[in-house]
């Protein structure tokens, strides 16, 4: 079939729009039909070349959400008409790391995802004859997508697409940090490095389980306001405080240091400003931002023995098909807040302004409605 797709032909170009063409899915796998698609940091940090996994040209995007249209032969888990948030971390319930129930990253098609293919190593995708990849096993920047069954969770009918979209990455990756990954407890003075789209998350999820203290800290003032809505308790600037006096700031608020932090950020040197700052100890600090492939972190081996902790959390600890559809419940339920953090929203053609306004950091989400 044909489907329009915004196509990243190579790193640091604007996405185009093109009709290219779609097969449709093989054994295991659905077509879906992307109603609405989120624009994560994480897209814009492939399309800059830096991811070492980024295949071009590719179609990007993996927070989306859209309805089954036509199922492969042996699926039997979802049905056309069936409403579905794709997952880049797949959930097959039968791999090693499923079945060990201490991680959510599914490995089943883990391999090929990487490499920007289906599990049968073939894309779908190709525009005038040329191959197109796909990206994290969900290219959501297409009208249509074909995805693995173990890679779709069913939610329900009446949750709106153009919200619950966001809970394919952002809303799942913070707050499932805070629940699955941190398991913060009542009480607890939590920091938060870095007041996008996945810091506000890790905040809600913070005020959530009933943090005390919940300090955020980003360049960009502009962020308080939303930042405090959601339950940000003090807010350190590094401009304003010296970016060499912020692990002494938030030790100074917290009384000795955080019992928990997260650097929603992807930069090598806040993530040492997030161990650095936590409580010695116990603290521990939870690595979400994705540093540009070369880089490498770093901190005395003393940060350790004196009990730090420095751990990571991909798609927030959460079992994509067990977990996503209970936080789309907790959404209907007003449990938590998505609406205002979705801040544009734009048809498929204005895609590349998602990107402008991520990196003029006038936006938290924006939401591309097919
Ligand atoms: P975003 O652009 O919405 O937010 C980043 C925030 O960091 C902005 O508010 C910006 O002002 C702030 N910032 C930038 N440099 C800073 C610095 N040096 N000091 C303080 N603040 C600074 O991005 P996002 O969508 O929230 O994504 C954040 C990070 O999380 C990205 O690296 C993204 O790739 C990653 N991510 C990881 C996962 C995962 O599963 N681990 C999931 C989604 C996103
Ligand atoms: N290809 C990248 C890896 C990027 C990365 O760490 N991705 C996160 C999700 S970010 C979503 O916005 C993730 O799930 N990681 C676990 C995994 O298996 O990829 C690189 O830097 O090489
Ligand atoms: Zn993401």
């Amino acid at each position: 079939m044909k489907t329009r797709a915004a196509v990243a032909w190579e790193a640091n170009k604007p996405l185009t729009i093109e009709t290219i063409d779609l097969e449709g899915p093989k054994a295991g796998e659905v077509l879906v039909e992307i109603m609405a698609t989120g624009v994560c940091h994480t897209d814009a940090y492939t399309l800059s070349g830096l991811d070492s996994e980024g295949k071009f040209p590719a179609i990007l995007g993996h927070e989306g959400a859209g309805i089954v249209r036509e199922v492969g032969a042996g699926v039997t888990s979802v049905k056309p008409g069936d409403h579905v948030i794709p997952l880049y971390t797949p959930e097959c319930r039968n791999c090693k790391t499923c079945l060990s129930q201490r991680s959510n990253l599914c490995t089943a098609i883990r391999g090929t995802q990487g490499q920007g293919l289906m599990p049968d190593s073939t894309s779908r995708f190709s525009c005038s004859s040329e191959t197109v990849f796909h990206y994290m096993g969900t290219s959501t920047f297409s009208n249509f997508t074909v995805l693995p069954e173990i890679a779709v969770a069913k939610v329900r009918e009446d949750a709106p697409f153009d919200k619950i979209c966001y809970i394919g990455c952002g809303v799942t990756t913070g707050i499932g940090a805070v629940i699955h990954t941190a398991k913060v407890w009542p009480g607890a003075n939590v920091v938060v490095f870095g007041l996008g789209g996945i810091g506000l998350n890790v905040i809600q999820g913070a005020r959530m389980v009933g943090a005390d203290k919940i300090i955020g800290v980003d360049l960009n003032p502009s962020k308080v306001a939303m930042a405090k809505k959601f339950g940000m308790t003090h807010f350190v600037n590094p401009d304003e405080v010296g970016r060499d006096k912020v692990v002494q700031a938030i030790v100074d608020l917290t009384g000795g240091g955080a019992d928990f932090s997260f650097e929603c950020i992807g930069n090598v040197h806040t993530m040492r400003q997030a161990l650095e700052c936590c409580h010695r100890g116990w603290g521990e600090s939870i690595i979400i931002g994705v540093a540009p492939s070369g880089t490498e972190i770093s901190t005395r081996p003393f940060q350790l023995v004196t009990g730090r902790v420095w751990r990571g959390s991909a798609f927030g600890g959460a079992r994509g098909r067990t977990d996503v559809p209970k936080i789309v419940d907790w959404y209907m339920e007003g449990k938590i807040n998505i609406d205002d953090l979705i801040t544009h929203t734009m048809p498929l053609d204005e895609i590349n302004t998602a990107f402008d306004l991520m990196h003029e950091g006038k936006s938290i989400r924006s939401v591309v409605v097919y």
